[in-house]
């Protein structure tokens, strides 16, 4: 595919909540040319790409497909969201035996009729599941990308958003770390538009203080909980999260998202996928940022990939 080529052909591979969501915002956003949904549950695949098929007359055209792994040939790019999901109650590691299970089924027939494709993972727990199919794939680390905390930064732009009064797209800030319980929010990068936030908190007379930043981490952290205990699951925001991530690689856009990235020597962290701010463009991960981090947050940090190690260690591996 050529260099920043917007249209592409892209397969999802499982079409629940959230592959099928994701098939959503890719067609409304016309990022795709061509795309194949595979799953094996064929019934509601069918059911699903059928449903996609009839906004016909309201998107770009765009060629949907229910298909097995050969239609998937050539993808540029393969989003995997199979797998079980967390029911209530359950975290994201508790999910990690039964998908490793199920990736070990998927990739080597991504990686058959797509050799060239870039990886973007997205089933849970992703940062455990993007160094599987890494390992799986024998791709080089550029093309396996989880989604990492793309989605848990824009909940956190949506609670400072709520607290400050100010459009969540005004506010810089991440999510680090493991997409899960150890994750925390990157406070000394934070800023709105360039502004400190304590500064900007102040010239708007709001509280800014530990209690208020306290809360919205609690909040950020447990979203997905939250949301899961309503309705079973979280699809549109992490569909919209996909979305962003493939327009960024398909667009050659350079631009920095918190990702799930394999690092090596970032901080003493070494050989383990994390989420952490990365230049994203048309070869996948460009390069993760060493982005500079209070002690405070480097424990933090390090205490997800600790996490995750252990993770790591105590799977098939
Ligand atoms: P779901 O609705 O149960 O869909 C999972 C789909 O995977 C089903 O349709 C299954 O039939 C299919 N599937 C299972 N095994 C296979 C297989 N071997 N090959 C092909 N398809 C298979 O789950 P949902 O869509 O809600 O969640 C999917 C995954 O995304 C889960 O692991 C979630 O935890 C994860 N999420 C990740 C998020 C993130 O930010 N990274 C956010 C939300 C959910």
């Amino acid at each position: 595919m050529s260099k920043g080529k917007k249209c592409a052909k892209i397969s999802i591979i499982g079409a629940g909540a959230v592959g099928s969501t994701t098939a959503y915002a890719l067609i409304m956003a016309g990022l795709a040319t061509d795309l194949v949904i595979v799953d094996v549950n064929k019934l509601k695949t069918e059911g699903e790409v059928l449903d996609l098929s009839h906004g016909a007359g309201f998107i770009k055209p765009v060629n949907i497909k229910a298909g097995d792994y050969k239609d998937t040939k050539d993808s540029d790019i393969v989003v995997i969201t199979a797998g079980a999901a967390q029911k209530p109650g359950e975290t994201r590691i508790d999910l990690v035996n039964k998908n490793i299970k199920i990736f070990e089924s998927i990739i080597p027939q991504v990686v058959k009729y797509s050799p060239n494709s870039i990886l973007l993972v997205v089933s849970n727990p992703v940062d455990i599941l993007s160094y599987v199919a890494y390992e799986l794939s024998g791709f080089p680390k550029e093309r396996v990308i989880g989604s990492g905390t793309v989605l848990d930064t824009s909940r956190l732009k949506y609670e400072i958003s709520k607290r400050l009064g100010v459009d969540a797209r005004d506010v810089q800030t991440y999510i680090m770390g493991e997409h899960g319980d150890t994750e925390f929010v990157s406070w000394s990068l934070t800023n709105i538009q360039g502004i400190k936030i304590d500064q900007y908190a102040k010239e708007i007379n709001c509280r800014y203080d530990d209690v208020v930043r306290t809360e919205i981490h609690e909040n950020v952290k447990n979203a997905a909980y939250e949301v899961i205990n309503r309705k079973g699951a979280t699809f549109y925001a992490i569909g919209l999260a996909v979305k962003r991530i493939v327009e960024a690689i398909l667009g050659d856009e350079k631009c920095i998202l918190p990702v799930s990235t394999l690092l090596n020597d970032y901080y003493g962290i070494n050989d383990i996928y994390l989420g952490v701010p990365a230049i994203v463009g048309r070869n996948g991960v460009e390069k993760a940022l060493k982005v500079s981090l209070s002690d405070d947050e480097v424990q933090k940090l390090k205490i997800s990939a600790n996490t995750l190690e252990d993770v790591l260690n105590k799977s098939f591996l």
